[in-house]
This record gives structure tokens, sequence and C-alpha cells, in this order.
């Protein structure tokens, strides 16, 4: 089982997966194509039909997008509970991991990963920092992004540090929201929250399988 993703210093659509397979004990290989380059549109093309990662190639099938690969892993990983077990914890799971992967598009493009327009290269990882965009968009973003951690870890929470107490779904797709926080130098506090957020974000940055991807970024780093 192969997983191909894009740069792991800033590819945050492959972290997602990455992470749920890594929960899931699977063993898989992780293929790093090059973004941006004068060569990355031939391999994109390559290994994948939309010519973005991530892709997981497995029994002689290429599944794309980084939702559909977490689906797969929660159907064949079921002992895992990549989901809450509670119902009503997990309808609600699944609607902050599917309103994180399709939502939050100006944090996305105001509080981008890679390289921008001066060709500055930011990374989910390492001790790089940027000025926090001010757009009132953004703000919009943060601040419904601390709603949702506050909401839910109020309610769901006591069972561990998570979003939902013990590590569930939802965690893999915030943990690259967590490393543009940490990028970007967002004071949560300015955006409704009262430390919950902002303890849950420092809980998902040093989670052990974001450090060693993180390890491995640096390692690689473009
Ligand atoms: N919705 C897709 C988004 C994938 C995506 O946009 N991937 C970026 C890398 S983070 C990509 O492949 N970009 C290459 C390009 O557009 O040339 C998913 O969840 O996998």
């Amino acid at each position: 089982m192969e997983l191909i993703v894009g740069n792991m210093a800033f590819s945050t659509w492959s972290l997602r997966p990455w992470l749920v397979l890594k929960r899931c004990g699977a063993e898989f290989t992780t293929t790093e194509i090059p973004l941006y380059g004068p060569d990355s549109a031939r391999l994109l093309a390559r290994h994948s039909p939309t010519g973005k990662v991530p892709v997981l190639k497995v029994e002689g099938e290429t599944i794309w997008d980084s939702m559909a690969i977490s689906v797969w892993a929660s159907e064949m990983f079921p002992e895992v509970r990549l989901w809450p077990s509670d119902r009503h914890a997990r309808w609600l799971a699944r609607s902050v991991a599917c309103e994180m992967h399709s939502s939050f598009m100006a944090l996305r493009s105001e509080g981008g990963m890679g390289p921008d327009a001066n060709g500055v290269i930011h990374t989910m990882v390492g001790p790089d920092r940027a000025p926090t965009p001010t757009s009132e968009a953004v703000a919009t973003d943060v601040r419904r992004l601390v709603g949702i951690i506050r909401t839910m870890r109020t309610r769901f929470g006591a069972g561990g540090p998570y979003l939902f107490g013990e590590w569930s779904m939802p965690d893999a797709f915030l943990t690259p929201v967590a490393a543009r926080f940490r990028h970007y130098q967002f004071d949560l506090a300015a955006y409704g929250d009262d430390g919950i957020a902002a303890t849950y974000v420092a809980e998902l940055l040093q989670q052990p399988d974001f450090l060693e991807w993180s390890e491995l970024a640096v390692t690689k780093r473009p």
C-alpha cells in the first residue's frame, strides 16, 4: 500500500490521511511528489487521476481525495474506531470533518501553506512564522473554528484531550489548521477562545504522529 503525498512541509491535504493511516497501524509507504516544480504536473499526472495528491494505491486501485482515503481506512480498520462510539458524537464528528474538508476558504488562501506570491515558503513544521492575516473573512473562519472546538470539547471531550475525547477522524482534519494557527501566530483569545481551543491546538501539535511527520518533513524540507 502506497500513499502518494505532496511536500510534507506544507501539503495540508496530504497530512490528514497520513495521520489516519498511522492511527490505524496500516503498513504503507509514503512517496513524496514535490509540488510547484517544473516536473510536478508530469509526476502528478502519472500518479493521480485528478492531478492532485494525496492518493492511496491499494489492491490495484488508486483512491483519490483525503476524505475518500480516510473513509476507506475507517471501513478497513473498524477495530480502530476512527469515529466516536457515542452516536451523537459520531454524527457531529462527521459534520466537523466534512465542514473542515469543504470550507474555510479565506483561511486557506490568506493563511496558505507552501510558496506564496513572493516565493516565501510557508510550512506546517519548523520554526518559520508569518504575520497574522487580518481580513474579516479570515476572522470569521477562525471564530467558527474556535466555536466548533469549544462546543465539541465541552460536550464530548471528557474522555481525553482530543476533540471528542479519544482521538478520532476530526482530529486528523483539524491538525493542518492547528499548524496554520501556529505558523500565522493566531491569538485565539481574540476570536472568542477561553483557552479550550488553544489547549486543544497545542495537543494536536504535540500528537506523536504529527511530530513524526514533522521530523520527516524537516529532513526533506524544500
Ligand atoms: N480535496 C482534495 C484536495 C487535494 C489538493 O488540492 N492537493 C494539493 C496539494 S496539498 C495538490 O495536489 N496540488 C497540486 C496542484 O494543484 O498542482 C483532497 O482532499 O485530497
